[in-house]
């Protein structure tokens, strides 16, 4: 099969797809979408209509949606499991992650935030309190179950990285950036460390991507 990843460094959604790629030592080509990378953000347009990142092409066909492409990727090729064996864990990592992607990261996201101050005549500081909620509300989910798991494992929720763990490490990587305080999420913490040691999540991050420009631009 042949893969094209469309993203950019600095891309959320398409790190955790890059992660699962990595982790099952898929080769693929990589496309960065906008002002440091090979396409613009208007042409990529054609690639997916949404004009969101990522897109992975398949052969040709194109598939859109980081969580959708975490499950093509766990069922077309071999290579370490991104889920736990167990099948209540399997749910529960699915679970943690999804927690991340629908209520921490949509909410969140660029253009949302633009929406909100430019739509809804909303201030910087306003954006920020609203950014900060839903961040701080997931968090402390994450944490609470985390500490409530009847048999700790250093990975979420096995003993090797599966699916959630894929959605922690990029949504960390924002918070660092934006200076979010996670010293109340000490599990969390440990976890995403310990995710950031392996190579297949070290290769991912945006500073080891093509059209990484060099510095990462903060609170915007
Ligand atoms: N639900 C989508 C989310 C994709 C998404 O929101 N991507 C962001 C970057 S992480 C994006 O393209 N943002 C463009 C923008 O905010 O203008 C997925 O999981 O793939």
């Amino acid at each position: 099969m042949k893969l094209t990843l469309y993203s950019r460094y600095r891309n959320s959604a398409g790190q955790r797809v890059r992660t699962a790629l990595n982790i099952k030592g898929i080769d693929y080509d990589y496309v960065g979408v906008g002002k440091s990378g090979d396409i613009s953000k208007e042409d990529y347009r054609i690639v997916n209509p949404q004009g969101l990142i990522p897109t992975l092409v398949v052969d040709g066909e194109k598939v859109t949606q980081s969580t959708a492409l975490i499950e093509f990727i766990e069922e077309n090729f071999d290579g370490p499991s991104l889920l736990p064996d167990d099948p209540v864990a399997r749910a529960r990592s699915r679970a943690f992650g999804q927690v991340i992607a629908c209520e921490m990261h949509a909410v969140g996201v660029g253009r949302m935030r633009r929406h909100l101050a430019d739509e809804h005549d909303m201030t910087k500081d306003d954006v920020r309190r609203w950014y900060e909620h839903w961040l701080h509300d997931g968090y402390a989910t994450l944490e609470t179950l985390m500490r409530q798991r009847s048999a700790p494992t250093p990975f979420c929720y096995d003993e090797k990285p599966t699916v959630g763990d894929l959605y922690l490490v990029p949504q960390f990587f924002n918070s660092r950036m934006f200076e979010i305080d996670l010293s109340p999420y000490p599990l969390l913490c440990e976890i995403d460390e310990r995710c950031r040691a392996l190579p297949a999540f070290d290769k991912a991050m945006p500073e080891n991507q093509p059209d990484f420009p060099g510095k990462l631009d903060g609170w915007r």
